[in-house]
């Protein structure tokens, strides 16, 4: 039997009132049906919102640390059923067992921050330029948010904005993507047994543009958090705008790695086929290019496309996969398109380029780990965010022109360079335009309590993660006590 999952709104799980639902398949095996699922519309958006705004004046009162403590027990549940939904996300959007476990840690790691952030929340204590007065400015709790995530983190992100988001007195409206809404589902069904009071966690399912985009007008809806591609970013800000909401976004990235001359060419390797290869290049933070010095090219490009080809494809829940499928048979064309775009360009395919079959291959979305060289700063390959496993080398004779062409795109997420050099690693942090630098580490691995996000067109200025979430998901209260007695003027009296 299929399983059947519901809605969350006001505190009780619920079909979309149409009846209506889609389905969730496995990608790394399309006979496998994971779960149905209520396709919603505005109806129940408007209920979800409803719910979280009624619920918000409860919750905003709720003490802080009392909120803390939720979001602990939230953590030590995932603790608890880390496994299983660890193989519940792999059978959703096929990345291998011990990434979707680490991406319930990255969930873990969220919560007991959240909850630790309950019994800060620090606030400013300033002195005053008159006597006898007291200055203070204080966070506050905002309203509801609209939490919009993708299926490549399924719990990671959402947990990144939820916990922070009800941590600091929100309630939440969530829409998580329609290809991993189990994952999304099961996080929730954690929060309400955890103690989250009724409507202040809503989840609502179904596509971007009806239940997505009606999060994202509706009047009362203060807030939304959104991760996902670039194109979707910039409409959900001029939507949003249009109500004037606070909006942080976490876009697309064209993320490299550069490889210096005197890099450690063994760890740089394990870097990038990580970096590039891992979750099947399906990061916002995947390397999607090396910039490799002239000296040590042939060398290490031998090196690469060997390891490459010997990458193991299958289904994330065997243990010898390395890589997964694409998430649907969209994304796999997607990948494809751009091996035709960059064979026209003219660089050079060095490996995969195709579909993946053959076997239990067959009946998931496979492709092939890809990489070409002779791709040049201003190809499509070396311009546009892929998604996939695809990957472009570039090379360059030094450091200044690597990092040009590390800079060269819409883009600042994720970046690395592999050197010896301290001099050149400090060069390199100071010049990479990009929210994320590493040193001999790839462009991923991003951990919870450290602010992420980029610059450019990867995102609009806010950041996720650490302590500098919290500056999104509240406002600043500045309050003056005045206990002279008499009417003291500012700027006048002083
Ligand atoms: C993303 O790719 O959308 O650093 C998030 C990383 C992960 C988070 C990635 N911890 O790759």
């Amino acid at each position: 039997m299929t399983k059947k999952y519901q809605n969350f709104i006001n505190g009780k799980w619920s079909d979309a009132k149409s009846g209506k639902t889609f389905e969730n398949r496995n990608p790394a095996n399309w006979d496998e049906v994971v779960g149905t699922f209520p396709k919603s519309s505005i109806e129940e958006v408007n209920e979800a919102v409803a719910a979280a705004r009624a619920a918000f004046e409860k919750w905003r009162l709720v003490p802080a640390p009392k909120r803390g403590d939720i979001l602990k027990k939230v953590g030590d549940i995932m603790v608890a059923r880390k496994e299983e939904i660890g193989q519940l996300m792999t059978r959703e959007m096929g990345k291998v067992l011990v990434e979707t476990r680490g991406d319930v840690q990255e969930g873990i790691d969220t919560a007991y921050y959240a909850a630790s952030e309950g019994r800060r929340l620090f606030g400013h204590t300033v002195p005053s330029e008159l006597p006898n007065k007291f200055n203070m400015a204080m966070r506050v709790p905002i309203g509801v948010a609209g939490v919009i995530t993708p299926w490549n983190f399924p719990m990671a992100i959402p947990t990144w904005k939820i916990f922070p988001a009800l941590l600091c007195g929100n309630s939440v409206v969530f829409k998580p993507a329609s290809d991993t809404p189990a994952t999304a589902t099961v996080l929730v069904e954690i929060l309400a047994e955890a103690g989250v009071p009724e409507g202040v966690i809503n989840i609502v399912h179904g596509g971007g543009g009806e239940v997505g985009m009606t999060i994202v007008n509706h009047p009362d809806v203060d807030l939304i958090s959104f991760t996902g591609g670039t194109d979707v970013g910039i409409k959900i800000s001029e939507t949003a705008a249009k109500t004037l909401k606070r909006v942080s976004l976490e876009l697309g990235g064209k993320n490299a790695v550069i490889i210096m001359d005197d890099a450690d060419l063994d760890l740089a390797l394990e870097g990038v086929l990580w970096g590039a290869f891992g979750t099947t290049g399906q990061r916002c933070t995947a390397t999607s290019r090396v910039i490799l010095h002239e000296k040590v090219y042939d060398k290490f490009m031998s090196m690469l496309v060997d390891r490459t080809k010997k990458l193991k494809l299958g289904d994330g829940l065997k243990p010898n996969s390395q890589v997964g499928p694409c998430v649907n048979e969209g994304q796999r064309n997607s990948v494809h398109t751009y091996t035709e775009i960059g064979l026209k360009e003219g660089a050079r395919l060095l490996c995969g380029g195709e579909f993946a079959t053959g076997g239990d291959l067959d009946k998931g979305w496979f492709y092939k780990p890809t990489i070409f060289d002779n791709v040049t700063p201003n190809m499509r390959l070396a311009q546009e965010e892929i998604f996939g496993p695809i990957l472009s080398v570039l090379k360059i004779r030094s450091l200044e022109e690597a990092i040009t062409v590390l800079n060269g795109t819409i883009y600042g997420l994720s970046s690395s360079i592999y050197t010896k050099n301290v001099n050149d690693a400090f060069v390199a942090i100071r010049d990479i335009k990009a929210g994320i630098t590493y040193i001999n580490a790839p462009t991923i691995g991003a951990e919870a309590h450290m602010p992420f996000g980029g610059v450019k067109q990867t995102g609009n200025g806010h950041r996720e993660g650490g302590w500098t979430v919290y500056d999104f998901f509240t406002e600043w209260k500045t309050v003056y006590i005045d206990y002279s007695g008499g009417l003291q003027r500012a700027q006048i009296d002083n």
